[in-house]
């Protein structure tokens, strides 16, 4: 099966690439379904951003923010729900979504209570503090452990289908980010199926730089479908891009490429 495409709509005034675009519902249904139409196979909604330093939001802002989006779009295709929160994951499921997207790997019993989809992730530390000073003694073998550790707990609890997410840039130095993604073989080969998300992250922003500061988040769709096309060579079952339309073209011809004789 060809990599899916999950895209990314935030419902939020800070995330850090498209925080604030789409905080009224009708906008943000309206990205939504956009993305949907440039072949989104899943448009992942939340509520919550989880950048370095991001304020704390309550389950009824979070609930406000993205149940009437999941409403509207989980009845034109497959929807996730990003959040932190059982209650939100709960309600999102029960609104329509199917996958939970889990950046703390947390959730799993929601998602066994209610038949949904679960993405566990990996982070060390929390969104408040997890850039101050990770450390490792062996990055990738830490965390393909913590991911399989989590996904098994979680298949005993019934969830039906598990993928596991490194979680770039979450507590995770540049060396450390790359690290992972040049052996995401050995996530693959655990054989659950793998989320990577690499879109307009700030290690893409270090790589680019010209000189002195970072490039910023809009200026990094080279670097972003770069890291999207090395994941999927190496296993990943689903992409997570803010750039869809350039994301499922660049994929197409890779797929092409994959399948020629
Ligand atoms: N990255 C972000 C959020 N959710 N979920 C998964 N499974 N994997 C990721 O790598 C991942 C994620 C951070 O990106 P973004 O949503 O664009 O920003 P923010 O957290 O500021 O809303």
């Amino acid at each position: 099966m060809p990599a899916q495409v999950m895209g990314v709509l935030n419902v939020t005034p800070d995330s850090f690439s498209d925080g604030g675009q789409w905080l009224a519902h009708s906008d943000a249904i309206a990205h939504g379904q956009a993305l949907f139409a440039q072949g989104a196979d899943i448009v992942d909604v939340g509520g919550e951003s989880t950048r370095p330093g991001a304020l704390a939001v309550s389950v009824d802002e979070e609930l406000e923010r993205v149940i009437p989006v999941i409403e509207a779009l989980s009845s034109q295709g497959v929807v996730s729900v990003d959040t932190s929160k059982p209650e939100v994951a709960l309600a999102a499921v029960r609104a329509g979504a199917s996958i939970i997207n889990d950046v703390t790997a947390s959730l799993f019993q929601v998602a066994a209570d209610t038949g949904a989809d679960w993405v566990a992730m990996h982070m060390q530390g929390s969104p408040r503090t997890m850039q101050v000073s990770p450390v490792y003694q062996d990055v990738v073998s830490e965390v393909a452990a913590f991911l399989v550790d989590k996904a098994e707990a979680a298949t005993r609890a019934g969830v039906k289908k598990v993928w596991i997410d490194p979680g770039i840039g979450f507590g995770k130095t540049l060396q450390h980010n790359l690290s992972l993604l040049r052996s995401l073989s050995v996530l693959s080969a655990t054989g659950y199926p793998v989320v990577v998300g690499t879109s307009r992250k700030s290690f893409i922003g270090t790589l680019l730089a010209d000189g002195g500061s970072p490039v910023p988040a809009d200026q990094r769709v080279e670097g972003s479908l770069a890291s999207a096309l090395w994941s999927i060579t190496n296993g990943a079952s689903i992409v997570r891009v803010h750039d869809v339309k350039e994301t499922v073209r660049a994929a197409k011809v890779l797929a092409a490429i994959q399948e020629a004789a």
